[in-house]
C-alpha cells in the first residue's frame, strides 16, 4: 500500500496493476499516455485567450464542420503520444476520415486501438467555456503483430476495455472507467499530475437536472416534448420541476449530471434524423462511463453499448444519466 494520501494517476494504475500479476501494464501505459497528451492539451487551451490560436482553421473536418486550430493540435498530440507509447496499435480520431494504423513493430505488437474526439465541445473555445478529450480503447480482434484493420474499431461497445474523458473547466480533470468502476483525477497544476480527487464515482440514483437544448423543442419526437413539460411541471410521476442546465459542451454537461445526478438528451431532431453526437467518438465511451457508475444510456431504441457500429463516424441520439431518470423518460418515450 501507498503510505500517502494523495495517489497520482500513475501511482493508482500501478497499485491496480500490481494486484493482477498476470497483467500486462499496456493499459496502463495507454492512461499514462493520455494523461501526458492531455496536459499538453491544457497547456494550450488554457492560453487559448493569449495566443493567436484561436479561430477557424480554413478547414472543414470530415462530416463538414469548421475546425478550429485547438482541435487539430489536440489531434495531433493523442496521435503522437499514442504512436510514441507501447500499447496502442492504431487510432481513429473524429478529426480523421479514416482509421491510422501505427505499422512500426512495438505498436503492431500493441493490443489495444483507441477512439477519441480529441477535443469535443471546440466551439466554446473562444468564450471561455469547458471542453473536454473523451476517449474509447478496445482490444483489438486481429492478431498481434499484424496492422489494424476496421473490423478492430467498428466493435460494439459492451465491448470497451476502458473509457474516459478529459474537461478543461474551472480544474482540469481526468476521468475513466474500467470494469473495475470509474474514478477521477485533478490536475494539481504545482506538480503537473493527475491526482485521485474522485474515488469509486458512483452516479446518483435520480437528481434535478435535465440537460437538453430547448431550441430544438418543436423538432422533437412527441414522446420526447411530453417527458421535457414533465420535466417543467411538478407532477406526480417526475416529482419536478427540474432544473434545467445545458452547456452545449457534452463532457460538461455529462460530467456535471453523473456528480450530481440528472439526465443529457441529444435526441434526433428534424434536421438532424440520425442525431448529432457520434456513436464511436462520445456516446460509446459516456454510455461506458455512465454505465460503469451505475447509471444507464440509450439511443432511445435500445443500449448505446448494444449498437453494432457500421460507419466510423456515424451518428446517434444519446440519452445518458441517472437510472430513475432514464425510466421516467422511457414511460413517454419507450425504447423499441
Ligand atoms: P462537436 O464535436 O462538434 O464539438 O459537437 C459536439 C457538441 C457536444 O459537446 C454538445 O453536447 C453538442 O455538440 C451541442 O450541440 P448543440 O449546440 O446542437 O446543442
Ligand atoms: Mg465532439
Amino acid at each position: 500500500m501507498v503510505n500517502r494520501k494523495v495517489l497520482t494517476l500513475d501511482e493508482f494504475t500501478i497499485f491496480q496493476k500490481r494486484q493482477f500479476a498476470s497483467a500486462t501494464g499496456e493499459l496502463s501505459g495507454l492512461l499514462r499516455d493520455i494523461g501526458l497528451a492531455s496536459k499538453r492539451i491544457n497547456v494550450e487551451v488554457n492560453k487559448a485567450g493569449l495566443v493567436d490560436i484561436l479561430g477557424d482553421h480554413g478547414s472543414t473536418n470530415v462530416q463538414g464542420e469548421e475546425v478550429k486550430k485547438l482541435d487539430i493540435y489536440a489531434n495531433d498530440q493523442m496521435i503522437r503520444v499514442l504512436q510514441h507509447g507501447i500499447s496502442c496499435a492504431g487510432i481513429g480520431s473524429e478529426e480523421i476520415d479514416d482509421f491510422v494504423i501505427f505499422d512500426d513493430e512495438v505498436s503492431l505488437n500493441s493490443k489495444y486501438v483507441v477512439m477519441f474526439d480529441p477535443l469535443d465541445g471546440s466551439g466554446n473555445i473562444d468564450v471561455n467555456i469547458s471542453i473536454g478529450t473523451i476517449f474509447s480503447v478496445f482490444k483489438r480482434i486481429t492478431p498481434l503483430g499484424t496492422p489494424v484493420t476496421k473490423a478492430d474499431f467498428l466493435q460494439r461497445g459492451d465491448r470497451q476495455v476502458a473509457a474516459g474523458y478529459v474537461i478543461y473547466g474551472s480544474s482540469t480533470m481526468l476521468v475513466y472507467a474500467t470494469r473495475r468502476g470509474v474514478n477521477g483525477f485533478t490536475l494539481d497544476p504545482a506538480i503537473g499530475e493527475f491526482c485521485l480527487s474522485h474515488p469509486n464515482i458512483k452516479c446518483p440514483p435520480t437528481g434535478n437536472i435535465y440537460s437538453v437544448n430547448h431550441g430544438n423543442y418543436y423538432q422533437y419526437d412527441k414522446g420526447i416534448q411530453e417527458y421535457i413539460n414533465a420535466c417543467q411541471q411538478k407532477t406526480k410521476s417526475t416529482g419536478g420541476p427540474y432544473t434545467q442546465r445545458y452547456i452545449g459542451s457534452m463532457v460538461a454537461d455529462v460530467h456535471r449530471n453523473l456528480l450530481k445526478g440528472g439526465i443529457f438528451m441529444y435526441p434526433t431532431t428534424r434536421d438532424k434524423p440520425k442525431g448529432k453526437l457520434r456513436l464511436m467518438y462520445e456516446c460509446n465511451p459516456f454510455a461506458f462511463i455512465v454505465e460503469m457508475a451505475g447509471g444507464r444510456a440509450t439511443d432511445g431504441k435500445k443500449r448505446i453499448l448494444e449498437v453494432e457500429p457500421n460507419d466510423l463516424h456515424q451518428r446517434s441520439a444519446l440519452f445518458i444519466g441517472s437510472p430513475l431518470m432514464m425510466d421516467e423518460l422511457e414511460k413517454y418515450y419507450p425504447l423499441a
